[in-house]
């Protein structure tokens, strides 16, 4: 953090503090982000990645639209919008950088869970979600990054990072571009969604450390990263939920050989999904969200494959190969959920009979 930034946070948002402490925050990718005690008041401050949300104006419409149309009380957890400053706007330009601050949740993220009843949690939170805004018009929101979740779009940036690569393509890097490559199928089944499904306001990030649970885990207290809210396929949220919980390894895991489905997890996401969204959505959505899980993990691996061809240029890294290590893990994951189909239908045919009955 630059030096001087305390200072005219401070004036920004009238923090009536002597001093201010702030230490690095949590393991997201894109912004920085940073805890920050003021006297009795705590803080996240998070220095706004503008290269990756290039329309921040875009972010602020969405929310406010989103309030005009929803009542708080109506969720059972917080979802956090940031701290308007001194001028009444979301966004502070300081020193050339982009901040936002938001009040501080109390509780705690994690980048995996322990048990199916937590994946049942998570599951549950992120489909109400969805369905606090199913009437809404979501094609009235803007698209805070174009083509985002668009896996035709993502295999042509693939493509063209391959024609012209920023690192030495060595035996990995080859063998991930072909397994990738062969994974076009999915792209043959998401263009058929495209077709046929409905858009809803979805979330897009719904990776298991964008919740903040209550310290015992037993409720969600907020949902965060609220920058890539939405119109989505609902299956793109269940499938990142499938992606960053129902796996025996995170996606930081180096141990990709050894990454398996966790099918109680998936059974706890998919009931939770069922639970809140059964009733409510089109027969084809539901049946979508399997497919989901596997599209997710590939659409990340590929992002992430496709930064590593082009030099680490999107996300934050902590070493040069991590990308591709991403990538080798995302591919072992697909392997895995590609394996369970068969059994992930018999749960589909089982948590239906149950809400039809
Ligand atoms: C990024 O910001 P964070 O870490 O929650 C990314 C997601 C990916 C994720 C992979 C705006 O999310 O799409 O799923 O990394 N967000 C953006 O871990 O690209
Ligand atoms: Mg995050």
């Amino acid at each position: 953090m630059k030096e001087g930034i305390l200072d005219a946070l401070k004036a920004a948002y009238r923090l009536n503090a002597e001093n201010l402490s702030i230490e690095r925050f949590g393991s997201g990718h894109i912004h920085k982000t940073y805890r920050v005690l003021a006297g009795q008041n705590s803080y996240i401050l998070q220095e706004f990645n503008d290269q990756v949300f290039r329309f921040p104006e875009r972010i602020s419409g969405n929310h406010q639209l989103l309030m005009d149309h929803f009542d708080p009380e109506d969720l059972p957890f917080a979802l956090p919008l940031p701290v308007a400053n001194r001028d009444g706007a979301f966004f502070t330009r300081l020193d050339g950088g982009l901040y936002r601050l938001f009040p501080f949740i109390k509780g705690v993220t994690r980048d995996a869970i322990a048990e199916a009843g937590q994946a049942n949690r998570a599951a549950e939170a992120f489909a109400r979600f969805v369905l606090v805004f199913l009437q809404a018009d979501a094609e009235r929101l803007q698209d805070t990054i174009i083509d985002f979740h668009n896996l035709e779009k993502r295999f042509e940036q693939f493509d063209s990072a391959r024609r012209t690569p920023q690192v030495r393509l060595d035996r990995t890097t080859k063998k991930m571009i072909s397994v990738y490559d062969s994974r076009r199928d999915l792209l043959e089944k998401y263009l058929n969604y495209k077709k046929e499904l409905p858009l809803r306001v979805t979330h897009n990030d719904t990776k298991i450390n964008n919740l903040i649970f209550s310290e015992n885990m037993d409720r969600v207290n907020a949902l965060i990263d609220l920058d890539t809210i939405m119109a989505g396929f609902v299956f793109y949220d269940f499938g990142d939920l499938v992606r960053t919980v129902a796996c025996t390894h995170d996606e930081s895991s180096l141990d990709w050989d050894s990454i398996q489905v966790d099918m109680d997890k998936y059974s706890g996401l998919l009931e939770g999904f069922y639970t809140v969204l059964g009733g409510q959505m089109h027969a084809r959505e539901l049946a979508s969200l399997p497919y989901g899980g596997e599209m997710m993990t590939l659409i990340m691996g590929l992002r992430f494959l496709t930064d590593h061809l082009n030099g680490n240029v999107y996300y934050q890294v902590h070493y040069p190969l991590q990308n591709l290590h991403r990538a080798q893990n995302q591919a072992a994951l697909l392997d895995a959920l590609i394996g369970k189909r068969g059994e992930i239908q018999v749960l589909e045919s089982k948590l239906k009979q149950k809400i039809t009955r």
